[in-house]
């Protein structure tokens, strides 16, 4: 049934991982219970104040599987979870996944159309909200989206508001922990649906399994030399798979170590917690590093605990990669990572120069790797083409998605990442640039496609074209060019409109060009590169 909602790896590939030990076999339900018999006592979860040991995440993870289960919610349902870094997101997620009941990872900025798409994409059967996050009631969203979507349940992780018919998360702790599900997940089913960064119009789900998620992680967790004593601080939403497996929660959390939860991405709210939980780990992208830096030379928090600091999920300028290294007394560790699987990291005894250069290379020795020119043919080596992967934690395919299978896939079974790279001898890839229609805003990716859809539903609006810009900040930024019939709409008068078709902030265009025409290709189709030589050099 599921297969047929996604490709899965053919069999001959999937006996293969499972023979070289890449796939263990096990489901995250039966993991957790593990580390709750090996490390009991051992902390493995901190939000604020409030303090988890293994045996006692795993207790309130059972208690709160049973209550979900009695909800009805069963194996291969979906669940929008749109949570933000706080113990409860942690919670569920193994609540969920020890049922077999699929997460959903939504982003706390996502809004109404957003999640709108991925309850109808998904079928999803319940969404699991905040009360308020970042001056944003979520309840407010839910009591909209509820009506659009086919959503039976809304499950509030705080005060339901009043909300008729909204069931508070605490309330659905049971007691006792019950019995195990009647129906458990096997090791090679869905385990959950990440968002990729999209290209063509609307977010695609990305089906991931327990076994290999749990490889993602495990391998990580390895070449990041994480133990017990490890502590990974959370700084990027939880939901993310960098923050959840690269090697992130999960990595940190098989090998015995403790998971700290920050509340906001600020470096002050940081460096509290890496000096008050002897933090050993964490994770940022490239706009935060200008602020860490700027902390640590203003501050005197003691960061002594910390080994790795880790950067990635847009390029990092080499000038600032060698300006971490300087700065801190850790290494610096780049990753370049995508939702639909391949992870690269710089390793720990790698030469500065590849540290300050590179964004790493492939994690496991499985990872398929090709460099290509436009006609998918190989690159002599060190050229640059378009990145192309398969391996044993890539994505076989996109979920429900079939008609994008077949140009997002090579015919053999390479995702094309539609990112620009070049590979040294010795295996590391730099990022040189994208051949997607996609904006990387700082780490956020914005769907070029999608953001024009919603511009040329803007009255007046005639054509329209997103391109990225350069920014000191976020690296890059979002214009928009736009011909209008009339008048233009005003800055305020877009923002209002994306705003009200409740579309996530971080797309709406950071600029506006309004400009006679759009230069075309000869097929007539929008002709970005002339644009951006045109306007943005
Ligand atoms: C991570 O995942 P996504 O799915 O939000 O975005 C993936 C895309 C990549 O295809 C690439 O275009 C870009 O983000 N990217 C980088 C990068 N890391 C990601 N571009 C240049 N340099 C890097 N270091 O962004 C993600 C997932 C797991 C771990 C880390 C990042």
């Amino acid at each position: 049934m599921e297969q047929r909602d996604w490709p899965g790896w053919p069999d001959e590939t999937a006996r293969r991982y499972r023979a070289v030990g890449h796939w263990q076999g096990t489901t995250f339900g039966e993991q957790l219970s593990g580390w709750a018999v090996r490390h009991a006592d051992r902390v493995a979860l901190v939000d604020g104040d409030r303090r988890w040991t293994y045996a006692a995440l795993d207790t309130a993870v059972r208690r709160l599987s049973s209550g979900l289960a009695g909800l009805g919610l069963r194996r291969g349902d979906k669940v929008i979870v749109q949570l933000p870094n706080r113990a409860e997101f942690v919670l569920l997620w193994f609540a969920l996944t020890r049922l077999g009941v699929v997460p959903v990872h939504a982003m706390p900025a996502h809004r109404r159309n957003e999640i709108t798409h991925l309850a109808a994409v998904a079928e999803a059967v319940a969404y699991v909200i905040p009360d308020r996050h970042a001056r944003f009631d979520y309840r407010e969203l839910a009591a909209r989206v509820r009506g659009d979507a086919g959503i039976r349940h809304v499950i509030v992780a705080g005060d339901t508001g009043g909300h008729e018919g909204f069931l508070a998360l605490a309330d659905l702790f049971d007691d006792e922990p019950g019995p195990d599900p009647v129906d458990p997940p096997r090791p090679d089913d869905l385990a959950l649906l990440l968002l990729s960064g999209g290209t063509t119009g609307m977010p695609k789900l990305v089906p991931r399994t327990h076994d290999d998620f749990a490889y993602n992680s495990r391998r990580a967790a390895e070449l990041c030399e994480l133990t017990e004593d490890s502590v990974y601080l959370a700084v990027l939403p939880i939901a993310f798979n960098y923050t959840m497996s690269c090697p992130g929660m999960l990595g940190v959390l098989q090998a015995g170590g403790r998971v700290v939860l920050a509340p906001s991405a600020g470096a002050r709210t940081a460096f509290e917690l890496i000096a008050r939980e002897r933090v050993t780990i964490a994770a940022i992208n490239p706009p935060l590093v200008p602020h860490w830096i700027a902390e640590h030379e203003h501050g005197d928090t003691d960061l002594s605990s910390l080994r790795i600091l880790q950067v990635g999920s847009a390029r990092l300028a080499d000038d600032l990669a060698a300006a971490v290294t300087k700065t801190f007394d850790c290494r610096l560790q780049q990753v370049f990572g995508m939702a639909e699987g391949l992870l690269c990291l710089t390793r720990l005894d790698d030469p500065d120069e590849l540290v300050h250069t590179t964004q790493g290379r492939p994690i496991s020795a499985d990872d398929e790797v090709r460099v290509v020119d436009p006609d998918d043919v190989e690159v002599a080596p060190g050229e640059t083409g378009e990145l192309l992967t398969r391996g044993p934690y890539t994505l076989p395919g996109y979920f429900r998605a079939a008609e994008h299978n077949a140009r997002a896939f090579t015919a053999d079974g390479f995702y094309r990442t539609g990112d620009l790279v070049q590979q040294l001898p010795t295996g590391h890839l730099n990022v040189v640039g994208r051949a997607k229609d996609q904006i990387n805003r700082g780490g956020q990716k914005i769907d070029a496609t999608e953001v024009e859809g919603h511009l040329l539903a803007c009255p007046g609006v005639i054509a329209a074209a997103l391109l990225p810009e350069p920014d000191a900040v976020l690296g890059e930024r979002s214009v928009a060019f736009l011909v209008c019939s009339g008048e233009a709409p005003s800055m305020a008068e877009f923002q209002a409109f994306f705003r009200d078709r409740g579309v996530a902030a971080y797309k709406a265009p950071d600029r506006f060009a309004v400009v006679d025409e759009l230069p075309s290709t000869a097929v007539g189709k929008i002709d970005k590169k002339a644009l951006a030589r045109r306007y943005l050099g």
